[in-house]
């Protein structure tokens, strides 16, 4: 695997979950596989989560890792070609790629949604520079329009826990002060339309998600009957995605707080499990009883992002 950025770049799905459960029996299973190799771990957006869970994979397989924060320490970098470079940003990612990759065989790329262009967002500029100049094997740890490190943990966590053969499983909208990317949910739709789920979406009308990751799942405008039956409930904030609304793009339209998802919400599931990729504004998304309860599965998936990313990893070491 070169790249990592959709659900189809793993191939077969289920090969990939059999190797993810057979790694969660035993993380280290490819401990050698890594040896003498070099993962890099590029941010140029804050992260907990991916970080450690990251470097932990690369370290079950016997890599080196090496972490670079972009806005912390690294020249401040310009992104676009053609620019006259006479501001605060003293090196170009057209140089900077090319020489980070002299240090490394894999490299990891954070980058968000910068909410300036759609265009430039959803043709992912940032990332597809990183595949295009470094010549090494690129995967995305959330870039502008996808995260498909936490859309694998969480197909892995709904496939450990789930009672029924084919679960319904919701993603609703819920409220946030601040204008989110919408990678999380775009993957997570992308990466259950793959699984054998039935997929329900739900947010307020504006917030309609980009058809090409939504395809054909069912879009529930009223939450309540969304959650009737649920066996997984996945919350998420995302800001306008401006397929309905181009001028909207990146804006935040509601932040109506009957969609915080609380008990009243959850009593109409089939005793669902609630999930949420964290971090999490509690009592903005979910209330703090629902977080706390014995059906939320938020740490088991957190933990399912070191598996998700051992995954990614090994696939990607096999082919170097
Ligand atoms: C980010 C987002 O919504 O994309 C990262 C989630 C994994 N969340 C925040 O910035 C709070
Ligand atoms: N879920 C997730 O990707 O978290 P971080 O932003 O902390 O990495």
């Amino acid at each position: 695997m070169k790249v990592f950025r959709y659900v189809s770049d793993l191939g077969d799905l289920k090969s990939a979950l059999s190797e993810a459960f057979e790694l969660k029996q035993d993380h280290y299973k490819f401990q050698t596989l890594g040896r003498r190799k070099t993962l890099l771990l590029i941010f140029f957006n804050n992260s907990l989560r991916t970080r450690l869970s990251t470097q932990k994979a690369a370290m079950n397989l016997g890599m080196n890792v090496i972490v670079l924060d972009v806005n912390q320490g690294a020249w401040k970098l310009e992104t676009e070609r053609g620019v006259v470079m006479d501001g605060d940003k003293s090196e170009h990612l057209l140089e900077a790629v090319p020489v980070m990759a002299q240090y490394c065989d894999l490299i990891g790329v954070r980058t968000f949604a910068r909410f300036e262009s759609r265009e430039a967002d959803y043709t992912e500029e940032i990332l597809n520079q990183f595949i295009k100049y470094s010549g090494r094997p690129v995967f995305s740890m959330e870039s502008a329009t996808v995260h498909p490190l936490q859309a694998f943990a969480d197909l892995i966590t709904i496939e450990q826990y789930r009672r029924a053969a084919r679960p319904k499983v919701v993603l609703t909208w819920a409220p946030h002060p601040r204008a989110l990317p919408q990678a999380v949910p775009n993957s997570f739709a992308e990466w259950m339309r793959a699984a054998d789920v039935e997929l329900v979406i739900t947010h307020p009308e504006g917030y309609e998600l980009d058809p090409q990751f939504v395809g054909d799942a069912k879009v529930e405008y009223d939450q309540m009957k969304a959650f009737e039956g649920a066996d997984f409930v996945y919350a998420k904030n995302w800001s306008c995605p401006g397929v309905s609304c181009p001028e909207n793009y990146g804006q935040v339209l509601s932040r109506d707080m009957s969609w915080t998802v609380d008990k009243k919400h959850m009593a109409v599931t089939n005793d669902a499990f609630f999930m949420h990729c964290l971090p999490v504004r509690r009592n903005m998304i979910v209330t703090d009883d629902v977080i706390e309860a014995p059906t939320s599965l938020v740490i088991p998936e957190a933990a399912n992002r070191e598996i998700s990313a051992t995954v990614v990893l090994k696939r990607m070491l096999e082919t170097l």
